[in-house]
């Protein structure tokens, strides 16, 4: 995979007003016919994703997006993609026309600050007129940038990325394991290579630990678990840290001494992408599942599912064998996750190696608000099969939180 993957690009998206420019942006930024312009308003239908190399940022995607303002049943349709394109955005870069400020303007930008975006004002079609004094007042009193440009005339375009960059400049990536490593330390990664494993690779979870590693100047052994046992006997000292694949737990805690900080793949992609802690609350959710409880089981991926598949069948299992209540499940893939989350009990996310830092957050925003339980992969095998204060062997700190 020579490509950065989507999972850790920043997201800009272009969102505002149907016919403001938003493709024809999009187009000029990465000088490349992503987006089809025209002058029919609502040209645009559904998010288009781009993934371009934008200096001196480095790797991003861009979403280019339906108009926020369209009408009628399918035009509704159309919004509610957008909107829920909305929640993925790390940036959002709303388009305005230059002479155009409505309630729609107004109403967008408010919505976006109550989400918490980074946001970056466009006034495009500069080359026919300037923004009008309301408009510049508008901006300067949200204390949010702006900038000026013609996305047809390629006028501004430079300066758009460099604000693009400087708006996205304090986005921090949290570490998986970068911070729990030290130089020289020995990592040992526990990798079952299954039917589920992609073919010639590793999946991104266990390539980015790795790579951490080597960053951290610290060794990584990488072990399928049924060598895991023979490596760690013929190793002169003890690892460090283990990272196992949560599906390999009980072998691994079973191979690895007590005294050696145990982890899963799963548990930290939790931690980067989401907050452990609230994963972790979400866990004491499963003693109270009861019969007739619904269960969201929410997989980023779109994979192919397997016989023996996480999603659709080892985590109903494990939930239903430690609970022994007939619990129904609703098992949801990539960007489908439901609208209406009242009626779970509790939300089992995967650790969610595909969606960005935002998506995530916002997800678990949703939950919050709709008053449901959410925690994760790592965490249910864990705590379903008994051993979730050993499996947050690293943070000592959440182990306490258990006892109490
Ligand atoms: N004069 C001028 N026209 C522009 C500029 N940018 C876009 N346009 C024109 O505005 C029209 C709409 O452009 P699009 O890029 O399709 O607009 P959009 O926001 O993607 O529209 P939807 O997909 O319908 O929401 C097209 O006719 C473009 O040629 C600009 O900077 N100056
Ligand atoms: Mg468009």
């Amino acid at each position: 995979m020579n490509q950065t993957p989507k999972g850790v690009r920043p997201c800009i998206g272009l969102v505002g007003r149907r016919n403001v420019g938003k493709s024809a942006l999009v187009n000029a930024l990465t000088g490349q016919e992503v987006s089809i312009v025209s002058p029919v308003p609502g040209t645009t239908t559904d998010p288009v994703d781009k993934s371009f190399e934008l200096p001196p940022l480095g790797a991003v995607v861009f979403v280019d997006t339906a108009g926020l303002d369209d009408e009628g049943a399918l035009g509704g349709a159309r919004t509610k993609r957008s909107e829920q394109v909305l929640q993925r955005l790390d940036l959002a870069v709303l388009v305005v026309e230059c002479g155009v400020l409505a309630a729609f303007e107004r109403e967008l930008l408010t919505l976006l600050k109550q989400q918490g975006k980074r946001i970056l004002v466009v006034f495009n079609k500069r080359d026919q007129r300037a923004p009008t004094s309301e408009q510049q007042s508008w901006v300067l009193q949200a204390s949010v940038p702006s900038v000026e440009v013609s996305a047809t005339a390629l006028q501004g375009i430079e300066q758009l990325g460099t604000a693009i960059a400087l708006a996205l400049k304090s986005l921090e990536t949290p570490a998986l394991v970068a911070d729990l490593v030290r130089p020289g330390d020995l990592v040992v990664l526990v990798v079952p290579v299954d039917v589920e494993a992609p073919k010639g690779r590793l999946i991104l979870p266990q390539a980015q630990t790795i790579r951490e590693v080597l960053d951290a100047e610290a060794v990584a052994l990488v072990v399928k678990e049924r060598e895991l046992g023979t490596a760690l006997k013929q190793l002169n000292r003890l690892p460090s840290l283990v990272v196992t694949d949560s599906q390999a737990f009980l072998k691994v805690a079973a191979d690895v001494p007590e005294s050696v900080p145990l982890t899963s793949f799963s548990i930290l992609m939790a931690r980067a992408k989401g907050e452990l802690d609230t994963f972790l609350t979400g866990v004491n959710a499963i003693d109270r599942l009861q019969t007739g409880d619904k269960v969201l089981v929410a997989e980023a991926c779109s994979h192919k599912v397997h016989g023996e598949d996480i999603g659709t069948v080892k985590i109903p299992r494990f939930l239903t064998q430690y609970s022994g209540a007939k619990l129904r499940f609703d098992v949801r893939y990539g960007q489908d996750f439901p609208e209406d989350l009242a009626s779970y009990k509790l939300i089992v996310h995967c650790g969610a190696c595909m969606l960005n830092r935002a998506a995530m957050l916002s997800r678990l925003a949703r939950a919050e608000a709709a008053g449901v339980a959410i925690t994760n992969y790592g965490l249910t095998i864990a705590h379903t099969q008994g051993i979730l204060k050993r499996a947050l062997g690293p943070f000592p700190a959440l182990q306490q939180r258990l006892l109490r």
